[in-house]
Formats: C-alpha cells, structure tokens, sequence
C-alpha cells in the first residue's frame, strides 16, 4: 500500500493527483464452503486486514461451475472482477496488499520456499484425507506425518533464527504456513512437539492481531474439508 505524497498547489490546496493513494481492489474469494485451500488465504486477507468478500458453494454445484474456471480448480480470487488462480499466486497477492512482505528480497525467496513445500506437504495431506483404501491411507499417512513433514519441519527449525520463519516480523509465508501447522496439529497433536521455534511461529501467527480478529467469530462452514 502506498503513501500519499500531497503537495501545496499555486492555489494553496493538497494536491494528491500526482501520487493518490492507490485504490484497494474489489476482492472476491471463490472456493467450497469449507476451509480447505481457501482458509489460509483468508488468514493472510485478515492478518493484512485487507476487506473481502466471499462466494462459496457446495459440492453438487462445483460440476456445472468446473468448466467456466481458468483451470479447473478453486481458490479463484475474483480481483475487480478479474480472475487470479493458483493459491500461491493469490497467496503472494492477498500478502502484498496487505503488506505482508519483506523489503529483502532474500527474506521473500526463503519465506516463498517454505510455503511452496508447505503447498506439497498439503497436496500429499488432502491425498491421505481422500484416499479410500485403508491400507493405502494408512501407509501415506504415515509417510506424511512419520517421514516426509519431520523431515521439512526439522529443515525450517534448524534454519530459523527470529521469531517468524524468515524475519523477526510477520510475512505472508508465515501465515500461511503457521495456519497449516495449526491445521495438521488438529490431525497430529504432538506435531510440533520436537520443534519449538515452530510451534512459537505458529502461536505468533495466532497471535496477530487480524488473526485474533479472525477467529474470534470464524466463518462456519457446510462442508468438513
Ligand atoms: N494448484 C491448484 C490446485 C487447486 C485444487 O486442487 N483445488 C481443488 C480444491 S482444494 C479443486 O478445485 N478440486 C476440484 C477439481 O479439481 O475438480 C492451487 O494451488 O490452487
């Protein structure tokens, strides 16, 4: 978000013509009514406190919809009525009007690497949660949560030296993996246990003031994804 940078004109008036204030798009989140990959995108919209609005759906109304999406999938976030897919994109945009970014660009590039493993770590999470075949879900399950995530945890945890993932202050990656943290503690309660500076990330994130805001009344929603 920008400054405004007025100046006094030969009439004696401010003059903001020069650099207005840029104006906050009209946002519109897309997805099912349930959290899923939308719910971190709401975190990152609140923790910025960028307004939205939200249109969600069921899943018996997502077959006629499919084919008038860019790709095929939902989050889609409808920006002046403009559609921007991909959760990260939108991630990375939701963040940056909320000036969830660092000036450094190194900062930005680490905390991106987190939330692009985190985005895989989720891909692989809604793959066990959909899997039908018990022994199949069984064995994906536990080289999710018994490999794979000890694994990519033990990488941040080591790399972490400030009370955010990549910086002392909060950036966009944060909240959206601190939210997912917050999620897979849900299904793993001891998940954090071994990893302290993440479990302090995590409770940073819930303790951001838009995030307190958030969740004081959070949205409730028809479907368990
Ligand atoms: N790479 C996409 C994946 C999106 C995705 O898989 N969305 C799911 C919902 S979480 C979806 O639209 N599923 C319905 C379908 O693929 O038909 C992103 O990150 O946004």
């Amino acid at each position: 978000m920008g400054s405004v940078v007025g100046r006094a004109s030969k009439e004696g008036r401010v003059a903001k013509e020069q650099n207005p204030t840029p104006k906050m798009p009209a946002l519109k989140l897309i997805y099912f009514d349930g959290k899923g990959r939308a719910e971190p995108l709401r975190w990152i919209l609140a923790a910025g406190n960028v307004p939205f609005e939200q249109e969600t759906f069921g899943f018996d109304a997502w077959p006629a919809r499919k084919p008038n999406t860019p790709y095929g999938s939902v989050p889609i976030l409808m920006v002046d009525g403009q559609p921007l897919c991909q959760t990260l994109a939108i991630a990375r945009y939701a963040g940056t009007l909320g000036g969830l970014v660092s000036k450094d660009a190194l900062k930005n590039a680490l905390g991106d690497e987190a939330a692009d493993t985190m985005a895989e770590v989720v891909s692989k999470f809604f793959d066990t949660v959909f899997e039908k075949d018990a022994e199949k879900k069984a064995s994906t399950e536990k080289s999710l949560f018994e490999e794979y995530l000890p694994k990519v945890l033990n990488v941040w945890e080591s790399r972490m030296s400030g009370a955010f993932l990549a910086d002392d202050k909060a950036m966009w990656q944060d909240v959206f993996v601190g939210h997912w943290l917050s999620r897979l503690e849900e299904a793993r309660p001891d998940l954090l246990a071994k990893f302290p500076k993440l479990a302090g990330q995590k409770n940073k994130v819930l303790a951001l003031d838009g995030i307190k805001k958030y969740l004081a009344s959070p949205p409730q929603y028809s479907l368990p994804l």
